[in-house]
């Protein structure tokens, strides 16, 4: 079987961006830079501390992405390459893990103050893999454009989460009658006083459900600190945006959270669709599971491929946790399908891996597609894309070109 290479046109490295200064010290330069494929879509390189050199999207706050060839190394998203997305840039580089406490307030009986080692000893440890995918993720592939930031597909990633279960906390502290909602925060702070603060909520029906976990290890290690650490919600087939990082505070309230990130921001068209005409105003609703994707990994849109030979073709696919029931794979842009084998399965909100085999037999292009279709009968979709002005729920397949020669 032909070997594909590593590099894909996409990541070749361009050369020379000027980089400015950084607030999080120790980021190395290494003076790259990829282009993503859509209007500038040109990003520097940089490794960052516990990281390796990864898509650089902004630097205050740090938002850097992970390149999609990673996604082809296995399930699991190295710690290292997992993408980072703060909203403040006062995060916290210098965290005490022993002094970290996690306050647990509000609507409950009897309030805490948890320390990490608190959570080790006195709780019962639960894991579970998970993918973690920011709201945002695809949005620089929104047509027409929207504001925010400009990722390509690498705001997501997928780690097996060691820690306890929120409700396992909740229990303790004990709910009091007229508890609506869980509410999170996180230790960093605005640099500016007239930025909100990042705070997420939670119904209590979801807070208190198994899978919802205050993680203390990520893949077998301390989470990295742009990830979180020490400790950091993890909400299972939801978008990242209810994944609180630095989680040091947890309040119980007994009416809807008004703030600004649930009130304002990360909300969607209230229809099933989540989609809207540009230039219309509609009901909105806060954002919740993610629609099923896939993607194929092996190969980025405009790589070569040699001719005449059997390759096998690698992808993901994942959706809000219902789990992934099969995979399509196309080489004529969808117009015929056949299955692809599914991967080891990680359970239900984890990345499952599959494989189908593309033989390019002639020197020609070849647009290449994967369709994943979750448990419950949801597929991606294949008739058009989403559209609403937050460049949120994007799940449509992706058409990868690729020239045989
Ligand atoms: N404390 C804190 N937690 C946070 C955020 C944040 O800005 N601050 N951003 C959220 C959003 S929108 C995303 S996409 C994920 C990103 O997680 P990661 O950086 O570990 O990939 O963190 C979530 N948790
Ligand atoms: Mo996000």
């Amino acid at each position: 079987m032909a070997k594909l290479q590593g590099m894909h046109r996409r990541e070749f490295l361009v050369g020379g961006a000027a980089l400015g200064s950084f607030l999080l010290t120790g980021a190395v330069a290494v003076g790259q830079s990829v282009t993503l494929p859509f209007a500038n879509g040109t990003r520097p390189v940089v490794a960052y501390p516990q990281k390796r050199p990864l898509i650089v999207l902004t630097t205050r706050p740090v938002q850097l992405e992970t390149p999609l060839s990673v996604f082809n190394e296995g399930e699991f998203t190295p710690n290292d390459a997992f993408f980072v997305r703060w909203h403040l840039a006062g995060v916290p580089t210098d965290i005490d893990a022993a002094a970290f406490r996690i306050n647990v307030h509000g609507l409950v009986n009897t309030p805490l103050q948890l320390s990490v080692a608190d959570l080790k000893t006195a709780y019962d440890a639960v894991e579970i893999a998970a993918v973690c995918q920011c709201s945002g993720n695809s949005r620089g592939y929104f047509d027409p454009r929207v504001p925010g930031g400009q990722w390509s597909n690498g705001a997501m990633g997928n780690a097996l989460w060691k820690g306890v279960r929120l409700k396992d906390i909740l229990a303790k502290a004990g709910i009091k009658d007229g508890a609506v909602q869980v509410r999170f925060n996180g230790a960093e702070t605005p640099v500016l006083p007239s930025t909100p603060d990042f705070i997420k909520s939670l119904d209590v029906d979801l807070a208190t459900s198994d899978d919802v976990i205050v993680a203390y290890a990520m893949n077998g290690a301390d989470l990295p600190v742009l990830n979180g650490y020490p400790v950091r919600l993890v909400v299972p087939g939801y978008f990242a945006t209810y994944w609180m990082k630095m989680l040091d505070d947890i309040e119980v309230i007994g009416e809807p959270d008004q703030n600004f990130w649930m009130k304002t921001a990360y909300r969607i068209p209230a229809d099933p669709c989540g989609c809207q005409q540009p230039g219309t105003t509609v009901k909105t609703v806060p954002i919740g599971r993610m629609p099923v994707r896939s993607f194929i990994t092996t190969v980025q849109d405009g790589d070569l491929v040699p001719a005449g030979a059997a390759l096998t073709m690698n992808g993901i696919a994942f959706d809000g946790g219902y789990g992934i029931d099969r995979v399509l794979f196309s080489t004529d842009g969808g117009q015929h399908w056949s299955q692809a084998t599914l991967g080891k399965d990680y359970g239900k909100y984890a990345f499952r891996q599959w494989q189908a085999r593309f033989t390019p037999a002639a020197r020609k292009q070849y647009t290449l597609a994967s369709l994943a279709i979750n448990m419950i009968g949801e597929a991606q979709r294949i008739d058009g894309t989403v559209w609403n002005p937050g460049g949120y729920l994007r799940n449509n397949v992706e058409m990868v070109k690729v020239r045989a020669s």
